[in-house]
Parts: C-alpha cells; sequence; structure tokens
C-alpha cells in the first residue's frame, strides 16, 4: 500500500471512530465554512402576480381564513425549498383575506410587516387599534403584540407577508400564544398611533416599549408623495433612484430590528450602476416595469410582482416607466453585528 492510500485509509478509519461520538474533521469541511465572499442557497427567482393571484384566489375555495388560521402561499425559494423562506433569512408569502372574513387573533416572538398590493379596504388590528390598508401601505406587526386581520370590505385583498421566522429559528427563541377571543378589543381609535408617532412628533412622556417602530402604518400616499418631490429637487443615485428607507421615528433606527424596509423611485429610462450588498432583499414592485441584470440572468418585473436578488448578488436596475420598488431584508441585523457590506461597480 502506498503512503498516500495508507494515510487516507487511516483518515477514513479515525473519521468513523469519532463519528460515532458526533465528533468531526474540520480540515474537510472548512473551505465550505469559512468562505472568501457570501456562498448563499438562495437563488435569484420572479413570482409574477399575473401567475399567482389566480392561485392565492383559488386557495380562498379550499379553506377558510379562520380554519388556516392566516391562509397564506408561501413564497419558496427555489434554493431553500421544504424550509418556508424567501432568502435564508426571511420568510415571505402572499395572504388573502376574503369579505366578511377575520384571520384570528395571535401573537407571536416574529416580527411581520404587510405590504399591500390588492384591494382596499381590509384591516390589521395590532395592540388594540385597527389599521385600514390600502395598495402600497407598509403595516408591522412588531415581535409579541397581538394581531388579527379582517376584511370588512366587498372585495378580496391581498398582501405580502414578510417576518423574520428563520432568525427567530435559528436563534430558538420563538413564543406563541392565542387569546380566548377571535378578535381583540378595540381600544383605541383608528389613527391615533399615526398622529402620535406619524408627523415627527412624539407625546411628551413618551419611552419606548421596545426597538420596534410605535407607528404602525406608513401610508403609501405619503411615502410616494416624498419619492415625487425628491425627484424633483435632486438626480437620481447612480444605482438606486430615489430611496428612503421607512423608520421607528422615536430612535431614527430602522422601523423593525430584523427587517430593513425601503422603497424606491426609479425614473422612465433609468439605467443604474452595478451594485451588491451582503443583504438578499425581497422586492416587490408597486408601480412601472423594468428589470434586473444579474450578468447572464435578467429579472424583468412588472407591478405586483415579487421577487428575490440573493446577497452579493452584482446587478444593474432598469425602469421602462417610473418605477416604484418595495423592499425589505435583514440589513439591521447585519449593521447592528458590523457585517453588513456594500458595493458599487
Ligand atoms: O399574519 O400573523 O404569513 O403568523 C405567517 C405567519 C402571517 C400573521 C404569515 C403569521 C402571519
Amino acid at each position: 500500500m502506498s503512503a498516500v492510500h495508507r494515510a487516507s485509509k487511516d483518515r477514513q478509519d479515525f473519521y468513523r471512530r469519532i463519528d460515532k461520538a458526533h465528533v468531526a474533521p474540520l480540515w474537510e469541511v472548512l473551505h465550505g465554512l469559512v468562505t472568501p465572499e457570501p456562498k448563499t442557497p438562495c437563488l435569484p427567482v420572479l413570482w409574477q402576480w399575473q401567475a399567482m393571484l389566480p392561485w392565492v384566489l383559488e386557495s380562498g375555495k379550499l379553506i377558510s381564513a379562520k380554519e388556516a388560521e392566516r391562509r397564506v402561499l408561501v413564497l419558496e425559494n427555489p434554493g431553500l425549498r421544504g424550509r418556508s423562506r424567501a432568502t435564508h433569512s426571511l420568510y415571505a408569502g402572499l395572504q388573502l383575506i376574503l369579505p366578511g372574513e377575520i384571520a384570528p387573533a395571535h401573537r407571536h416572538s416574529q416580527s411581520a410587516l404587510r405590504f399591500v398590493i390588492f384591494g382596499d379596504g381590509a384591516y390589521t388590528a395590532v395592540d388594540g387599534e385597527r389599521v385600514t390598508m390600502h395598495v402600497g401601505d407598509l403595516i408591522i406587526t412588531p415581535s409579541w403584540t397581538w394581531h388579527d386581520h379582517g376584511n370588512p370590505s366587498e372585495a378580496p385583498v391581498i398582501w405580502m407577508d414578510v417576518l423574520d421566522l428563520p432568525i427567530v429559528e435559528l436563534l430558538d427563541a420563538q413564543f406563541m400564544e392565542r387569546p380566548d377571543a377571535e378578535s381583540q378589543e378595540t381600544v383605541r381609535t383608528e389613527g391615533e398611533s399615526y398622529a402620535r408617532y406619524g408627523r415627527t412628533m412624539l407625546p411628551l412622556d413618551f419611552k419606548p416599549r421596545s426597538k420596534t417602530s410605535p407607528l404602525f402604518c406608513y401610508p403609501y400616499e405619503r411615502s410616494r408623495e416624498s419619492l415625487a418631490e425628491l425627484a424633483r429637487c435632486e438626480d437620481p443615485h447612480p444605482c438606486h433612484g430615489h430611496k428612503l428607507q421607512f423608520i421607528n421615528p422615536a430612535s431614527g433606527g430602522p422601523a423593525m430590528p430584523t427587517i430593513g424596509t425601503f422603497l424606491q423611485l426609479l425614473p422612465a429610462g433609468f439605467r443604474g450602476r452595478t451594485y451588491r450588498a451582503t443583504d438578499s432583499t425581497i422586492y416587490c414592485a408597486v408601480e412601472g416595469k423594468g428589470r434586473f441584470k444579474l450578468g447572464e440572468q435578467t429579472i424583468a418585473f412588472d407591478a405586483k410582482d415579487v421577487f428575490v436578488i440573493p446577497s452579493w448578488m452584482a446587478h444593474q436596475i432598469e425602469a421602462d416607466t417610473d418605477t416604484v420598488l418595495f423592499s425589505a431584508s435583514d440589513r439591521p441585523v447585519q449593521q447592528a453585528l458590523d457585517l453588513w457590506r456594500e458595493a458599487e461597480g
């Protein structure tokens, strides 16, 4: 037996013996663990609204919101099938609520956002305050706050849910509770949180209850107006167009500690420069039409489409008409841990 062969046999023999005691040699896996750059199984993917709408409506015939608790079609990244996630760190799904239905109250450790895509007049109640949904609105349900959804309107309402489920799962820190009642009692008037926190003012005695924004709803009308105004007074950023982030007005930090949320306007004809960042990002097109170019691959999106751009994948954004994109990522987590990186060009 050659010396090389002998060494290999001794190693295999050693691995087999230590394996029984749940021990493994690092040197066989080191280069897959500590890589020069992010090496994510997350793939670029597009869910076209045109394909999703009939399936979402069909789900409404198969199960009630009450039976399902949450009637959602999960957007599973093709590189992460069976793991209920759109990126490595974030879950996304399309939730349907039909006229007259209630998705019963519960609370959980996971933070959630709703980005309204279709229909008008459903509500989410957060800690006793109802928020009526309109297309393009961002509504957040902070960790451990009671929330239920209802639809007193005449037509179906569909929104995108994004939750930090995989992050909370990674940390094994999840709790969940259901109350006795289906919907929570309304204890505050609709618009109260907006009046207190939504106009760059705060109550005199304000004390933060958590790191999450005390403001539950960021109406599209206002954020869209800001972007339109910016487009009149500044040149677009060469990579991002006109881009703003949703913040916690009481801290200046991100609206949620685990999920970063953004809205950007790309003027018609925009041709963005190459950019990449370490936060895999879930996009939802609100208005317009365009494409993300990722080397050989192109993601061509239309209004209401949802798509994912994975970590560290260089891309250029192009818009054919005035385009507005909402996006969500784990950027606040990476920034809190000094991990986030970005690069232009
Ligand atoms: O609305 O509370 O898409 O708990 C997944 C889990 C939505 C919700 C989801 C949830 C919710």
